[in-house]
């Protein structure tokens, strides 16, 4: 049932560990960074929302899983698209519009899809990949499998009935669906209590009687210790949760609002960024003598060129010819 939790003292770190996950932060954070940077030389349009700042909630979790496993997110998907196993240059060329991009340059930076990793999309409309996710969930009972699925979503999902549907519906039929609602505090400019009546969005949990949490989004072995339970419980009796992972955004909301300074003080941007992720994360391994500096810098710099390397796939990758509006409209 439904029970806050705080988490006093993170896991036990060793090197392989710390390595692994701060490398997947540092990848995502670079990559987004170099995204926007890209975004500014007119090299990708549309759209670009940036997961900058909640990078433990993607890595943590996904940590937990099988590569068989099935991971869903909103337009603020690049982190969990990387964290599940996409190759960054496939995920860069799909930003740039291009043909090797991982939904052929046709979907941009909201609809990032990549079934070699079982990541089932980005999706554009709010709340609307909740009951995909549960529809996973369902398949996966049918076809008498254990795998289970990651449902990333947004504080801004939960006054939608989808929210309420999809939860409802993963307790009724007992999916093994993990919901992770990524609270950053705001919906665009809507802070989170002018717009919902409960803002302790793990109670929700208590209404559908299944298990929900609150945890420290920024500590990304609290994410992965909290959510490598309940992956394992909904693994072994199919029992959904509800997790709601704190966490803050340092960008805004999207590239037309770079800083989100117009609803949020300077003050209040300062203070989240003391607890950057992977800040905490390094200064935890540096502590517990698992990481050396030459290791952090090691990591910077694998993750430097391998963005480097994404770009340079990027640009040399052509641009979808335009037959290919014609393609992928059904399933053969
Ligand atoms: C159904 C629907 N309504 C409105 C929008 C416009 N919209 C895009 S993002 C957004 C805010 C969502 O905030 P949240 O779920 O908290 O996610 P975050 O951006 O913080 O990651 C809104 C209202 C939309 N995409 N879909
Ligand atoms: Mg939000």
């Amino acid at each position: 049932m439904a029970q806050a939790k705080t988490t006093i003292l993170s896991p036990r770190l060793d090197a392989v560990l710390a390595r692994r996950l701060l490398g997947q932060m540092a990848l995502i954070r670079r990559f987004e960074e170099k995204a926007a940077e890209m975004y500014a030389l007119g090299k990708i349009g549309g759209f670009l929302h940036l997961y900058i700042g909640q990078e433990a909630v993607a890595v943590g979790a996904t940590s937990t899983l099988r590569p068989d496993d099935y991971a869903v997110s909103s337009y603020r998907e690049h982190g969990h698209c990387l964290a599940k196993g996409s190759d960054p240059r496939r995920v860069m060329a799909e930003l740039f519009g291009r043909r090797d991009g991982l939904s052929k340059g046709k979907g941009g930076s909201m609809h990032l899809f990549d079934k070699s990793v079982n990541f089932l999309g980005g999706h554009g409309i709010v709340g609307a990949h909740l009951p995909l996710a549960a529809g996973a969930g369902f398949a996966i009972n049918y076809q008498g499998g254990d795998q289970v699925v990651l449902c990333f979503f947004g504080d801004g999902a939960v006054h939608e009935g989808e929210f309420h549907e999809a939860m409802n519906l993963v307790a009724l039929w007992k999916l093994p669906v993990i919901y992770i609602c990524e609270n950053n505090r705001y919906a665009m400019g809507t802070a989170i209590h002018r717009a919902l009546a409960q803002t302790e969005i793990w109670r929700f949990a208590e209404t559908y009687g299944i298990h929900g949490e609150a945890v420290d989004g920024m500590d990304v072995l609290a994410v992965r210790e909290c959510v490598g339970r309940v992956v394992e419980r909904a693994r072994r009796d199919k029992t959904p949760a509800l997790i709601e992972a704190r966490t803050y955004r340092f960008r805004g909301h999207s590239m037309r609002d770079p800083a989100g300074a117009v609803y949020r003080t300077r003050e209040e941007v300062e203070r989240e960024k003391q607890r950057d992720p992977i800040a905490l994360l390094t200064a935890r391994g540096l502590k517990d003598g698992v990481l050396s500096e030459a290791d952090v810098r090691a990591i910077e710099q694998n993750v430097a060129d391998a963005v480097d390397e994404a770009v340079a796939f990027a640009e040399a990758s052509p641009e979808p010819p335009a037959s290919f509006l014609f393609t992928d409209v059904y399933k053969d």
